[in-house]
């Protein structure tokens, strides 16, 4: 364990606003100890002008990454989600673990690069190409722990429990074999992956039924003792006709559905919940579950319009993730999750707190909502909480010269990565001058995968 240390920064976002002079005080394990404003330097490490919170990325499918772009060509036939998903699955189909521990590593870094300090891994990829698990049947669940460890970044693992193809216990298909265990080899895939964390700082544990078409909620009701009381992620609502599919077999809707059958609360995570009557929406606000919103992935699949406002009115919690990867980007899912609003409302403004402006008020909306979905103390720069340190380049054209109050609306709006200067995880730094500590050794790595599975 590291001694004791301190920090310093001239301006922090603090959770009840930015504070001058804050001095930082760390324990051993990486947690603040305590937080003050109006402080003396002393014998602190400056930080910078400019530090923000880190941000968890509530939702990841990290091998997604090496098929970003790939399927932006029109087939024959109209494309839509569903074709996207044939060619994930054909592409799926070629990865080893040592690929895929690759291609983690380098979501990790540009994770860590964006401004992103824990990743949440809805991990489904657990067999081999054949459909068989490998001896050790948590190996791709070691491999995502490997890359987190060799970035530096905070992981909590979402084991994946997927057994059909659709609503009602649809057999799976082919496309899927990678994906599949019944609820016992799922609890000994839980044991492993619980394993290959022992001993991996800034780690935690949750499970993601997969989702309604993929897992029956008796199913869900049976695994989920795995979860403990960490967190459980499920996908919900994300496509109009897995709204009509699940209708038409039960006679309700997905989220109406998931918050009828199972004990949805604070803990569970609803990724996408794009499709809900204004009803579900206030109901699953109510809930207390996050919702888990991927505008980026979202625009790219073209999924819809998540009702924001109303969730939000209705005392609802979210947080964000780059889900596909197809861009990673912190400032960019937070811009485009307003200007979704912006374009269909034609208004501005309208994911505003009162008295801050729409991107800090998105910023601290998503930290803390992050914090709870992934279950891990990085809810902000509070004692109590984890040391992640954002370091913003006030020099940078988008932010030079603006009121510290203006600091993060400029990032969010006029920025992107290239306004994070530095990033510490756990008071450990792992980002400086933008780039991630070991950035030429991950992408090269990176690079030689890519070169052997693209054909
Ligand atoms: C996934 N992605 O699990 O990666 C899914 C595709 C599915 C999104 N839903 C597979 N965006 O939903 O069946
Ligand atoms: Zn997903």
């Amino acid at each position: 364990m590291d001694p004791v240390r301190q920090f310093f920064a001239d301006n922090a976002l603090l959770p009840h606003g930015w504070g001058r002079d804050v001095l930082f005080t760390v324990d051993g394990s990486g947690l603040l100890t305590d937080v003050s404003a109006g402080a003396e330097r002393g014998a602190a490490r400056h930080l910078g002008r400019l530090v923000v919170p880190g941000m968890a990325n509530l939702h990841s499918h990290a091998f997604q990454r090496a098929m970003a772009g790939l399927a932006e060509q029109r087939g024959d036939s109209a494309d839509s989600f569903w074709t996207w998903r044939r060619t994930l699955y054909d592409f799926l189909d070629r990865l080893t673990p040592d690929d895929v521990e690759a291609i983690a590593a380098l979501v990790c870094s540009e994770m860590l690069e964006a401004g992103f300090t824990t990743l949440g891994e809805f991990h489904y990829l657990h067999h081999d190409p054949a459909g068989r698990p490998y001896d050790d049947i948590g190996e791709m669940a070691g491999r995502i722990a490997a890359a987190a460890a060799a970035t530096g970044i905070g992981l909590t693992l979402l084991p994946v429990f997927y057994a059909h193809g659709g609503f009602g216990g649809a057999p799976p298909t082919d496309g899927q074999r990678r994906f599949i265990n019944d609820p016992d080899g799922f609890a000994r895939l839980v044991e492993s992956a619980g394993q290959h964390l022992d001993g991996l700082a800034g780690a935690r544990m949750g499970i993601a039924p997969h989702s309604l078409r993929a897992a029956t909620v008796e199913e869900i009701g049976r695994i989920l003792p795995l979860a403990g009381d960490g967190p459980v992620h499920i996908h919900v609502a994300e496509q109009t006709q897995e709204v009509e599919d699940c209708l038409s077999w039960c006679g309700r809707r997905p989220v109406e559905y998931l918050l009828d059958s199972l004990p949805v609360d604070a803990r569970w995570c609803a990724i996408h919940a794009t499709h809900m009557t204004p009803a579900e929406t206030g109901a699953l606000a109510r809930s207390g579950a996050v919702a888990g919103l991927c505008p980026e992935t979202e625009a790219n699949l073209g999924d819809g319009l998540f009702d924001a406002p109303r969730f939000l009115a209705a005392g609802g919690r979210f947080g964000i993730g780059s889900d596909s990867h197809i861009h990673i980007g912190l400032a960019e899912e937070l811009r485009l999750l307003e200007y979704g609003q912006r374009l269909s409302l034609r208004g501005r403004n309208l994911l505003c707190d009162p008295g801050a402006g729409t991107g800090e008020s998105l910023f601290r909306a998503a930290v803390s909502g992050g914090a709870r979905a992934v279950g891990q103390p990085v809810d902000g720069l509070q004692a109590g909480q984890r040391a992640d340190f954002v370091v913003l380049d006030e020099s940078h054209p988008s932010l030079a010269g603006r009121p510290v109050e203006r600091m993060v609306d400029s990032w969010i709006f006029a920025g992107d990565r290239s306004c994070v200067r530095d990033v510490h995880v756990a008071g450990r730094r792992v980002v400086a001058d933008g780039r991630h500590l070991a950035r030429d050794l991950i992408r090269s790595g990176y690079a030689r995968v890519m070169a052997g599975i693209i054909r």
